[in-house]
Parts: structure tokens; sequence; C-alpha cells
């Protein structure tokens, strides 16, 4: 058996929250373990398709999502959620509300300029020359997390090193 827990990953739009969440979720389901992702491909485009990325709707989908996360919990399941979640008071909303043992904030650490480099999407560049407002990091703040539970430098490691370093924490902290 295994105890349920939210495994929060914040960072940048092309920090690797969403590849590492997902990387994470195949190493614990071959182990066994009843997980389920949250991110922007099931959430945005379903629960949350009413919100854009005003300060409100970021506020409103991250309480959303944190809701979605305690039911999972509830039922016994590890929840990976990736999000931006840019907001500092919005995690800590997320936090209360599933309770602080359960909560594992893990902030996808890179740089603006290795994100933007990256830009998969071409997001930064409509982003600069300003084809979409409020883009996090070059229009709308990104508050870096004071006290995660994890800081990982995904813009400079591996993602098995990345991997390596959640799955450790999950054990230390008896939830697999
Ligand atoms: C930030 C945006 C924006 C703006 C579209 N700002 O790299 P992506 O594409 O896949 O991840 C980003 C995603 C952010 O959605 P979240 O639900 O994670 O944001 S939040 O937690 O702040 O509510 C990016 C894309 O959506 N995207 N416009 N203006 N990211």
């Amino acid at each position: 058996g295994h105890r349920s827990a939210i495994l929060w990953f914040t960072g940048l739009s092309g920090s690797g929250k969403s590849t590492l969440a997902n990387a994470v979720n195949v190493a614990l389901h071959k182990d066994g373990y009843s997980t389920y992702v949250l991110d922007g491909d099931n959430i945005r485009h379903g629960l949350c398709k009413d919100l854009g990325f005003s300060d409100l709707d970021r506020e409103e989908n991250i309480r959303r999502i944190g809701e979605v996360s305690k039911l999972f919990l509830d039922a016994g399941i590890i929840v990976l959620t990736a999000f931006v979640s840019p907001f500092r008071v919005d995690r800590d909303n997320a936090r209360s509300l599933v309770g602080e043992n359960d909560f594992i904030e893990i902030y996808c650490s890179a740089d603006l300029g290795v994100c933007e480099t990256r830009d998969t999407k071409g997001l930064y560049a409509k982003a600069r020359n300003g084809d979409i407002k409020d883009f996090t990091g070059i229009s709308s703040p990104y508050e870096e997390p004071e006290s995660p539970e994890l800081k990982i430098d995904t813009g400079n490691l591996e993602i098995d090193q990345c991997v390596d370093i959640v799955t450790n924490l999950l054990v230390e902290r008896k939830i697999i």
C-alpha cells in the first residue's frame, strides 16, 4: 500500500513541469501505484475552459485544481499537478486546503532565458511581440516558492536525475 499525496509542480512555461510530472507518473505507475496527472491538457480544456490568464482567472484555476486534487487524495490516489501557478498565495491556499502533510510543492527551477530559448510552442515569441498578454515571466509575474519541499534545477539536470530526486523524497516521506 501507499499513502496518497499531492505533488504540486510549479514553474515557468517551458521549465519542464509537465515533462517531469509525466515521467514521475510513469515511474510510479510501473511500481503499481495509483496516480493521476492534472495538467493544462485535461484541465484547461475542460473544467477550466471558461478561464483565461488574468490574475483572477489564474486564482480561480488554481482554486479548482486544489479542490479536484483533494478529491483524488480522498480517493487514495497520488496526484501530480503541473501548472504554472505563479502566485504564492494561490499555492498556499491549495496547501491549506489539502493539508500540510499531504502537499509536496516541487519548484521546477529553470532560468527564463532557458525557457525562452526552448520556446517549444512559440508562446514566448508571441508574448514578446505583444500577441499574447499577461504572459508569465514576460508580462505577468512568477513568484518563486520560498520554502518548497523540493527545488529542482530542471534547466540543467537530466530528466532521470529529476525523477530520482522526486521519488527519493517520496520514499523518505513514506508515501511510497
Ligand atoms: C502563461 C500561458 C499563457 C499566459 C497560454 N501565461 O508552456 P505551456 O503553455 O504548455 O504552459 C502554459 C500554460 C499555463 O497554464 P496554467 O493553467 O498552468 O497557468 S496558471 O497556473 O497560471 O493558471 C502555456 C499556456 O498555458 N499559456 N497563455 N498568458 N502561460
